[in-house]
């Protein structure tokens, strides 16, 4: 069992691993694959020198016990890349285009229908729009950034007019942006 100061520890060590490895590497003198890739050892060296106290058995028990599956590490264990979530310039990562379920789900909150009903879901600053199997997911997703409420998306007839999705390895389904015409407001969840 862990207790509370170490969660919040692999907790915040959990936060700076997702910023350089989805975000800004360069902070730390970082250089990812363009697949977003990055060695282990030097991952761990560089976080080091940037004062965290981050060792292998650490990294591999915030990489178990990620809720969300964040992180994918290499079969031979040397390398580790976050699933999804890239804003980085420097990493595209290169997938295979899935068929997805009839139906998909965003979780955004309702500070943003006015501009999703306008423009569609976009990414923002990351590469992708985020879109996940099942409504629970979903309010939480929505909830990170305000009063949650969920999109219903028609990805398979998405699918049929020529879009494409991709399945990150945890899951996580995505792809380039949802116009309005396939998105349906399913409800406000309070
Ligand atoms: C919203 C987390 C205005 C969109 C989660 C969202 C996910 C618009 C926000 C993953 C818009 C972007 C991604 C438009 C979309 N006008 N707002 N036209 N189109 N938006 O955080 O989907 O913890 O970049 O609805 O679990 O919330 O990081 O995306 O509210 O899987 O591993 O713009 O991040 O995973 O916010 O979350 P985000 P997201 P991690």
């Amino acid at each position: 069992m862990q207790n509370k100061s170490e969660k919040n520890k692999l907790r915040d060590l959990s936060v700076f691993l997702c910023y350089v490895l989805r975000h800004k590497p360069e902070d730390i003198g970082l250089s990812l694959d363009s697949q977003g890739w990055v060695s282990i050892e030097d991952l761990l060296a560089k976080s080091n020198a940037a004062g965290k106290n981050i060792d292998r058995q650490t990294l591999d028990k915030i990489v178990a016990s990620d809720s969300k599956k964040r992180y994918s590490i290499t079969t031979d264990g040397t390398r580790i890349r976050t699933a999804q979530g890239h804003s980085s310039d420097l990493v595209k990562i290169i997938r295979q285009a899935k068929v997805p379920p009839v139906t998909l789900y965003h979780g955004t909150a309702i500070r943003f229908l006015d501009s999703i009903l306008k423009n569609g879901l976009v990414p923002g600053s990351r590469h992708e729009v985020h879109l996940c199997e099942d409504h629970a997911t979903a309010v939480e997703v929505g909830r990170r950034h305000g009063e949650p409420v969920v999109l219903c998306v028609d990805a398979k007839i998405m699918m049929f007019k020529g879009f494409e999705f991709y399945q990150a390895d945890n899951g996580v389904w995505l792809t380039d942006n949802v116009p309005f015409e396939f998105l349906k407001l399913l409800d406000a969840v309070k």
